[in-house]
């Protein structure tokens, strides 16, 4: 087994709590039935010059594996489903439609979802963020549409459960603080079935466990 440790927050306030990036790779650790310590980094640490050499823009998840160190939340999922048949199948067509659906998720849907959570969990009573909101919510509209559409009746985005899945879902909790999700009965029973997966079920329990110590 490998020595694998995971830099999380050990505090963040509540809006945050279950949506911080180190969930994506606790799941993905979880599915692959890897082991990991975490080392849970405050503001002081976050900032420090140790920490920028691990982690780039100071930000979390970081990942070190026996000497290797990576960042980026979808590179490390990425990392640990090519070793693992949990999260990637084996077969190069298998592995390229959910690589594609790793980036759709990130690439693809990420960037409204951020750019409305932004507005709404950042900034909700500035004039800009009000002004911004309904093309905001428009476009995120737009893409969840398209992305059911997809999904039509299938369980998961391809023929079983994938890497893409993970980040999808971890991508559509960020918007748990409105509807946009439950409006779309096929999306929200979808985000759901993956949620209800024993894997996430402890990845979850175990990201809140330091805030519950530290609340
Ligand atoms: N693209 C990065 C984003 C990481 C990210 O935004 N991390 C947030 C927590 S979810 C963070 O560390 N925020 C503090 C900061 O940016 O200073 C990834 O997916 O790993």
């Amino acid at each position: 087994m490998p020595k694998i440790t995971v830099c999380a927050f050990g505090w963040v306030p509540p809006f945050a709590r279950g949506l911080v990036r180190d969930l994506r790779v606790r799941w993905a650790l979880a599915e692959a039935g890897l082991t990991y310590e975490e080392r849970l980094i405050g503001n002081e640490e976050q900032a420090s010059g140790e920490y920028r050499r691990i982690q780039p823009f100071g930000q979390v998840p970081a990942y070190e594996e026996d000497g290797l160190v990576m960042f980026e939340s979808g590179a490390i999922v990425l990392h640990i489903a090519e070793r693992s048949e949990a999260l990637m199948p084996s077969d190069p067509v298998g592995r390229a439609r959910a690589t594609s659906w790793m980036f759709a998720a990130l690439n693809t849907i990420e960037p409204q979802v951020q750019s409305l959570a932004e507005i709404d969990l950042f900034h909700p009573k500035e004039e800009w963020a009000q002004l911004r909101r309904p093309s905001a919510v428009k476009a995120v509209k737009a893409r969840l549409t398209k992305l059911s559409d997809w999904l039509g009746e299938r369980d998961y985005l391809e023929d079983r459960f994938t890497a893409g899945d993970l980040l999808m879902t971890t991508v559509l909790r960020i918007l748990r603080h409105t509807e946009l999700v439950a409006e779309i009965p096929a999306l929200e029973a979808y985000r759901l079935r993956c949620e209800a997966r024993p894997a996430f079920q402890k990845a979850l329990a175990e990201h809140m466990a330091p805030f519950a110590k530290h609340a």
